[in-house]
Order: structure tokens, then sequence, then C-alpha cells
């Protein structure tokens, strides 16, 4: 009896021990907490051995980030609509059952937190009288905007490829729509840019206004569009440029923020300064912050090392809150997102169909890429701070191994290399870099976009540094299992096809999108600093390395990598796209976003709501 009571004591001591260290190990460690720089040993047997690798703990992380949010799935009007007023602070826009039953038929999963981006984006309307935001939309050109009147879109002669695909996009929806006019962006570049005093102005209108009101005091409908109303014509949105991009951008940020006050750069001499061995928003220098670790604001250094900044193709922007829908832009900017035009059509240069690559088992273990050098106005002057030719030739095993032997600092035309062993790199010390390079990637210019244009894919100041490749189609880079993701003159118009496909996408962007809230870094794909600092970290962590083993076939063995966690990204990141990202998916954001936006800009918009889920029970 006491024997059989002492070891039920035991054991119950044992549990309580095992549940208290786990507890206090999950609280102490945060791979988000801001650490103190991470202690740099020099040489690889000096670090204090059979710790996990930072990555390993980043995918871990991942995992549980990924399962809260899921847990946060509502399936019925009732709860999603109480999950709205819990995180917006009001009722649901008129036609929100109406949304529900559409996201419902097409098998939508419904978090809430999945259309954040929506209230980051039209919340600042809140703050301008509705009629302005309005007359500004029914102001733009025909050829720039989408009419909807009595449930049909109007348009009818369509000049650009991109109105065409978001044409086609409103018109899957058109049916819920109330009359409304959408101001679409047809540059690659975002276009919207307002002070950040001003935002924070506006939004603080949003917030003192929000309120969930009694029921009867609720109005159901919009009010009815005005026919022909007197447009004020000097409500017509206004478009200018300045000189430097970077100028103007920063005093969107923050006042507190690093950027807000750093000067754009005008010596783009040389390879941009060299980045920070462990950067901020990192743990151990893998990225553990996402949306901080691509925000501008927050890194003053992108100025002067990305193409958008160093010198963009066009900067036509307006500092005044006006409504102009876009597919991407920069975290600073006030441009309302939709999915982008090329993420609609079924195939096209940014897709590729049906295809998505074949078995994991069956791809090549290395590293592919194919694009032209855009990213901005590559010059004689400046192509050495844009980020595909500096990603492009870190990856490229000669220049590397160039930069190695440079006598006077490790550094190429365009980059510095870092002592690469912090990143727990070892296979520096094996093997050669740039041989290791060779081995594993296959990364180059199709057209090197020169400035003066040549007419050709060739250009005199970048042709010393740049082969040019044939292009690949990207059934054929499915064939590879490592796929970088780069920007371009925006953001890169093939994530979507990345994501959706067997491969892994490697990203590194400064843009944001729609679906921001959805994708979970680590989880779904592998995020990059803009720097490409701990990019030979991550090769090393996936790849291996090889110790100069080769197969029959004289292939190259590698060792030590991680295969089987990238098969698992890969796979997870494609199942994800084909759950939450998908057609419909696009379609049910559009709605809400456009119910949302339609609800901004009437007049009642303070007592407009959906309150059908609540009439009968109070
Ligand atoms: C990421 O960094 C930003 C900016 O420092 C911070 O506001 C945010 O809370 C961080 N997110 C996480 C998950 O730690
Ligand atoms: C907008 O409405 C306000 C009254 O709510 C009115 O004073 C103002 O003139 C209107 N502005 C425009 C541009 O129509
Ligand atoms: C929409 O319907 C109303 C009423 O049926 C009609 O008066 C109006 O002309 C229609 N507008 C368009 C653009 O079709
Ligand atoms: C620009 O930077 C380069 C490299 O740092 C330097 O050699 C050059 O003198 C600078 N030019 C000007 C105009 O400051
Ligand atoms: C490309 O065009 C330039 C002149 O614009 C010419 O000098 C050069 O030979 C051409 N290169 C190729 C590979 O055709
Ligand atoms: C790699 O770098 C070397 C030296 O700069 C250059 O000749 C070669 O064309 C580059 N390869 C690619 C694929 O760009
Ligand atoms: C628009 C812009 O920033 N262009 C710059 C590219 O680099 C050269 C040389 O540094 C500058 O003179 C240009 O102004």
């Amino acid at each position: 009896m006491s024997r059989r009571w002492f070891r039920r004591e035991v054991f119950r001591l044992l549990i309580l021990f095992a549940v208290i260290t786990s507890i206090a190990w999950l609280w102490l460690w945060d791979p988000h907490a801001q650490r103190p720089r991470p202690i740099v040993y020099p040489f690889d047997d000096e670090r204090p051995k059979a710790q996990p690798h930072p990555i390993d703990r980043l995918i871990s992380s991942a995992q549980r980030t990924f399962d809260e949010l899921i847990a946060k799935r509502t399936t019925d009007l009732q709860a999603t609509a109480k999950a709205y007023r819990q995180r917006r602070g009001r009722h649901p826009p008129p036609g929100f059952e109406a949304w529900f039953a559409f996201a419902k038929d097409n098998d939508a999963l419904i978090v809430e937190d999945f259309f954040d981006q929506i209230y980051h984006d039209l919340n600042p309307f809140w703050g301008i009288p509705a009629n302005q935001t309005r007359q500004q939309a029914r102001l733009v050109p025909e050829k720039e905007k989408i009419t909807v009147r009595n449930g049909t879109v109007q348009n009818e002669k369509i000049e650009r490829e991109w109105m065409e695909h978001w044409v086609g996009m409103i018109k899957g929806i058109q049916h819920h729509l109330p009359d409304v006019d959408i101001p679409i962006n047809l540059m690659d570049e975002p276009r919207v840019m307002v002070p950040w005093e001003d935002v924070n102005r506006y939004v603080q209108v949003e917030r003192d206004s929000r309120q969930v009101l009694p029921v009867e005091e609720v109005v159901g409908s919009v009010s009815a569009f005005e026919a022909d109303v007197d447009l004020d014509e000097s409500a017509k949105i206004q478009f200018g440029s300045s000189k430097w991009y970077w100028d103007a951008a920063r005093l969107s940020c923050a006042p507190d923020t690093p950027s807000r006050e750093v000067l754009a750069a005008t010596n783009f001499t040389g390879p941009p300064p060299p980045p920070d061995l462990f950067p901020l928003f990192s743990f151990e220098g893998y990225v553990s912050n996402w949306t901080a670790a691509k925000d501008p604001c927050l890194q003053p250094e992108l100025r002067e090392s990305h193409g958008s900044f160093v010198e963009p193709i066009s900067k036509s922007t307006t500092q005044a809150l006006v409504p102009y829908f876009g597919g991407s832009k920069l975290p600073m900017n006030n441009d309302i997102l939709i999915p982008a035009a090329m993420y609609w059509p079924d195939a096209s240069l940014y897709s590729s169909g049906k295809k998505h690559g074949s078995e994991w088992e069956d791809k090549a273990t290395a590293v592919i890429w194919r694009g032209a050098a855009t990213g901005g106005r590559n010059r004689e002057e400046n192509w050495t701070r844009f980020q595909r030719h500096r990603f492009v030739s870190l990856v490229n095993g000669t220049q590397v191994r160039l930069a190695q032997q440079n006598p006077d600092a490790a550094q190429g035309p365009n980059f510095i290399l870092q002592p690469y062993e912090t990143y727990r790199g070892t296979a520096a010390q094996q093997v050669d870099l740039g041989t290791w390079l060779d081995q594993i990637a296959d990364v180059g210019f199709t057209y090197l976009v020169c400035f003066p244009a040549t007419g050709n894919a060739s250009c005199p100041y970048t042709d010393p540094y740049f082969e040019i490749k044939n292009e690949m189609s990207l059934d054929v880079q499915y064939e590879y299992k490592y796929l970088p993701d780069l920007d371009g003159n925006s953001f890169s118009g093939r994530y979507l096809a990345f994501l959706r496909s067997t491969s892994l996408p490697l990203k590194a962007t400064i843009y944001s999108e729609w679906h921001d809230s959805r994708l979970i870094p680590w989880l779904h794909f592998v995020p990059m600093h803009n720097s490409f600092v701990e990019v030979y970290g991550i090769l090393e962590y996936f790849i291996g390395f090889s110790m100069g083993v080769e197969t029959d076939g004289g292939q190259v063995v590698m060792e030590g990598g991680h295969d089987e966690e990238a098969r698992k990204i890969a796979m997870q990141g494609k199942e994800w796209a084909e759950k939450v990202l998908r057609k419909e998916d696009m379609l049910v954001y559009v709605l809400r976003l456009l119910l949302e936006y339609r609800r901004v800009c009437d007049d009642e918009r303070a007592r407009l709501g959906f309150v059908g889920d609540l009439e009968g029970k109070e």
C-alpha cells in the first residue's frame, strides 16, 4: 500500500518536473527576441557542440506559429462574424453574409488573420471624407479603372494585358458587388506614398471611430451610387516624381525608425557597404522576423543596395492618400493590394500551368535561376548596387574565387565576402567555396538590360562579369530542387508558381503582397536577407558539401545536408498554396476587400454593417 503510494508520488513529481522544465524552455527560448549579438567563433571547432542548427529551431518555431494561426479557423457565419468583430472592432460590412456563402461554396479556409492586409491598406481611408475618396476614384481615366454597375463590370476596351487579367478577376465576383469604381495601377512600381504623420493621423481617426453599434442603429445596405454628380476636377489625382526616391520613401517611415533621418545615398561606386554578419531580425544570422527583415524603414542600408532605391525605372508617386489598387508595394506605400495580375491567368510567362515539377527525389540537388538584369535602371555608375546582379555574382564560383584571390580585400565588383564560417559553414574548410558553388549552382542572366540600351542581350559595362545564358522555361527549372526568387523592378511575379511547384523557393524581397499573412517563413518557403549574407549558410544547411566522393556516374556526393527538411518545406508550401492561394481564394480576398472599400467610400460608413447573425438575439 505505502509502496504503491510512494511510487505514485515519485511518478507525480517526475511529471511535474517534466512539465516545469518544458514550460521554462519554451518560455526562455524565443527566436524572435532581440538578442545581443552572438559571439562569433573564428574557428568552427570552438563553437559549443551538439547545439541544434539555428535553422532547425526556426523550422520548429514556424510549425508552432502555423498551429496557432490555424487554430483560429472559423467554419460558420456566426463564428466568422464574431471573429471579425473581435479583431476589427466594428460590425462586418454589408454583404458579409453573401461573402461568407461565397467563401464556403468555394471551400475557402477562413481565418480572420488572412485578411489583415485589407485593414492595413484601408484603415487610413477612414481618416478622410468618404466623398473625397469616391470622387477621386470617379475621376480616374477609364483605361486605369474597373467600373462595376448593376453587378456587371463595364470595361469594354482594354488596352493592357494586366488590365485584362484584373478585369477577369473582378468578373469572377461581379454579381456580389455593389456599384464601385476601382482605380488600378498599371505600372510596375507602387504609386502612393503618404508621409507617416498623415497616415498616423488617419489611422487614429479610424481607431477612435471603431464601435460595435447596437443592432437597431445599423444600416444594412450601402447608399445608392450617385449617378452623375458634378465632379470636382480639383480632386483629380496628381502624380509627381522626385529624383531621390529614397528621400520620398523614408518620410513614410515612423519617426523612430532607423531609416527616417538617413538621406539618400548619392555615390553608388563599387560594392555596397559590407552587410552585418548577424543582421537584425535574425537568429544566429538566419531570418527570424520576416516582416521586419523585408522592411526598408528598418534597414537603411537598402537605400544603396536595392534597385528600387538606387534607380527605379518610374517614380510617379503622390503623397496624398488616394485609392489606387495594385499587385505589390513597399511596406511604406499606401496603395491597396489586390492579387497581382500575373497570378490570374492559368498559364503565362510567370507560371507553367498545370506542370509543377516531378518528384523531389528525381530533381537535381542544385540551385537554378534565370532572369533579366532588372531591379531598376542599371547604369555603368550604379549597377553594382542591384540585388539581382549581387545574387548572381555571389553564387558564381568563378567570381567568388576571384574575390578570394583579391589581394586588397575579399571582394568582387559588387559584393564583399563575409567570413562564411560564422554561418556554421564547414564546406569552406573542406573544399574551396568557388568549387562548391560550381557544383551546386546554375544561375545566370538571360538579358543584361543595359542603359543606354544596346538592342541586344549584352551590355558593355556588365559583360565582363556575367555570361548571357539561354532562357529556361519554368518546368525545366522545376527539375532542380532550389529556386531563388528575387525582386525585379518590383516584386517577383513567379513567386506563386514557385510556391506551387515541387521545388523549394528561397525568397528575398522588400515588397508586400496580398497573401503575406498566409505564408509562414521556414514552413512554406525559405526566407533570405536582401544582402544575401547568409546564402552560403542556407545552401550548406540544405544541400551539404562534398568531401570529394563521386558516384559511378561522376556526380558529386553531398554530405551533411538536410534534404528531407528541404523536401518538407517544398511540399508544405505547395499544399498550402493549393489550399489558400487558389484563384478562388483570391476572389474571396478581393470580394472582402471591395465590400470594405465600398463601405469606407460611403457617406453613411459609420453606421453601415452586417448584423444578420445578431438579430433576434438581443
Ligand atoms: C518583428 O519586428 C517588428 C519590428 O521590430 C516588431 O514590431 C514585431 O513585433 C516583430 N515580430 C515578432 C513576431 O517578433
Ligand atoms: C464632402 O462632403 C462634405 C460634407 O460631408 C462637404 O462639405 C464637402 O464639400 C464634400 N466634398 C466633396 C469633394 O464633395
Ligand atoms: C442599372 O440599373 C438601373 C435600374 O434597373 C438602370 O436605370 C441603369 O441604367 C442601369 N445602369 C447600367 C450602367 O446598366
Ligand atoms: C565614391 O565612392 C568611392 C568608393 O568608396 C570613392 O573612391 C569615390 O571617391 C567616391 N566618389 C565621390 C564623388 O565621393
Ligand atoms: C550588341 O549591340 C552592340 C551595339 O548596340 C554591338 O556593339 C554588339 O556587338 C552587340 N552584341 C552582340 C552579342 O550582338
Ligand atoms: C561568372 O563570373 C565570371 C567572372 O566574372 C564570368 O566570366 C562568368 O560569365 C560568370 N558566369 C555567369 C553565369 O554569369
Ligand atoms: C537616379 C540615380 O540615382 N542615378 C544615379 C546612378 O548612379 C550614378 C553614379 O553614382 C549617379 O550619378 C546617378 O544619379
